[in-house]
């Protein structure tokens, strides 16, 4: 059965097409920088926004039409299965990700809960088999159940943490048996709501002893997935525990886990701990530290996760500039962590909605590229630090001084030059680049 039936396969025609289910930009066959497309920017379908979600918001019930919402319980999760893999296949999109509680509904008890995930894992496995699409990362939902009120891992009460991992051991043994490429830790309820009544100490080394157990596990079962940790500041609960980049890195160093995780980066998450989508995948690169993304964007208006598509030219740019410094994502991908608007409610919008998140990253692929080639940030950076390339500056980067001998040097100066920093000039520049793209200049 089709459940996408006025939906076709998504061909690329280019940027003067005007039929709305084309790809105007990206052109997966299409090399930039030596790669194609498709093998660069591996984009990703994330299974709960586009089968699970009906649009509901604290304000109101859904309001998603989805052709396989007539069945419930396990046939719900079997036309799910059915519609995911037509999607992926129209869409053509070469990866998918999801939370064990997406794929199959939880039981009356855990090993209920495992029936059916077998049960569901045994049918995407022989779908797979006759699709190209493949895992990027799968994950635990151990954050919607109230059981999981107080946290999971983190949680005060030492039965859930145990029933945590009990959801996290079976979810490596599936990502093992789908052959996921990663496997993600996001800390849905890891954090807390007071500290009048948390002992932050033993939550963290908590957190910390869960980890050592899930790399444990993967090494025991031979499961050689990347393992992401996902930052995000706050939501549901006050404080994250993952509150971002910098101290997620700084808690793997304390607990010893670094060579064991890489990060996986959301635009939306960055912006609700105040910093840029571009400062978080800045600072996971040059620490070695980036794996994956969740690319969509937020609201600037509103103080919450907001999951929409990627559109932000300007967003995706600085953001593929980036993962190209990077060498790439490696075994990461671009997963759409996004949903469409309560009011995007037709079949059909899931099709707009990825169309424009995938030709958006298309584009800031292409621009991006040409930035590098080009040399234009390198170009600005090299001339701002150039006094350390000689002289003083050099002997500080190489440890050649100590505070005696840079006294000498601040006594014997008679002037200091500063050079401007020409922001201006440089978005200027990026803009120049941005409408150049496709003009062929
Ligand atoms: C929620 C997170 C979540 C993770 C996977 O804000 O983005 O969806 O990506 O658990
Ligand atoms: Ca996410
Ligand atoms: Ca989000």
């Amino acid at each position: 059965m089709a459940y996408f039936e006025n939906v076709n396969q998504i061909k690329f025609e280019g940027p003067a097409s005007t039929n709305p289910f084309a790809f105007k930009f990206y052109n997966p066959e299409e090399k930039i920088g030596g790669k194609t497309m498709e093998e660069y920017l591996r984009f990703g379908v994330a299974y709960w926004h586009t089968f699970v979600a009906d649009g509901s918001d604290p304000f109101g019930a859904g309001t998603m039409i989805r052709p396989w919402d007539k069945y419930t319980g396990m046939d719900l999760a079997k036309a799910r299965v059915e519609a995911a893999f037509e999607f992926f296949e129209k869409l053509g999109v070469p990866y998918f990700c999801f939370h064990d509680v997406d794929i199959a509904p939880e039981g009356s008890n855990l090993r209920e809960t495992y029936q059916n995930l077998d049960t569901i894992v045994s049918m995407i496995k022989d779908y797979m088999k006759d699709s190209k699409t493949k895992l990027l990362w799968n994950t635990a939902n151990n954050f919607t159940n109230p059981r999981f009120t107080h946290g999971a891992a983190s949680s005060s009460n030492a039965d859930i943490f145990a029933y945590s991992a009990a959801k996290v051991k079976k979810g490596l043994e599936i990502g093992k048996e789908l052959g996921a490429e990663n496997y993600v830790f996001w800390g849905g309820r890891e954090g807390y709501e007071t500290l009048l009544n948390t002992d932050l100490k033993l939550e963290l080394d908590n957190l910390g002893r869960f980890y050592h157990m899930a790399v444990d596990y993967a090494k025991e079962i031979g499961f050689d997935a990347q393992f992401l940790i996902e930052p995000k500041p706050k939501e549901p609960t006050t404080h994250q525990y993952d509150f971002d980049v910098a101290s997620g890195y700084a808690f793997l160093q304390k607990y010893g886990l670094q060579d064991h995780f890489k990060f996986n980066i959301e635009a939306n998450h960055a912006t609700l701990a105040g910093h840029t989508f571009e400062h978080e995948l800045r600072y996971a690169r040059i620490n070695g530290m980036l794996g994956s993304v969740d690319a969509n964007q937020g609201d600037t208006l509103l103080g919450w996760d907001t999951d929409e598509f990627p559109t932000d030219l300007y967003s995706t740019t600085l953001a593929m500039y980036e993962i190209i410094k990077n060498g790439g994502l490696g075994r990461g991908g671009l997963n759409f962590d996004a949903k469409v608007r309560r009011g995007s409610f037709d079949p059909e919008d899931l099709f707009h909605a990825h169309i424009a998140g995938m030709d958006s990253f298309a584009i800031g692929f292409k621009v991006a590229q040409k930035l590098v080639d080009d040399k234009v940030l390198d170009n600005v950076v090299e001339d701002r630090y150039q006094t350390y390339t000689e002289g003083i500056g050099l002997d500080i980067v190489e440890g050649r001084t100590d505070f005696h001998k840079l006294e000498d040097h601040a006594l014997n100066l008679t002037e200091i030059k500063n050079k401007s920093g020409r922001t201006e000039k440089i978005k200027a520049t990026i803009n120049q680049y941005l409408l150049n793209a496709y003009a062929g200049k």
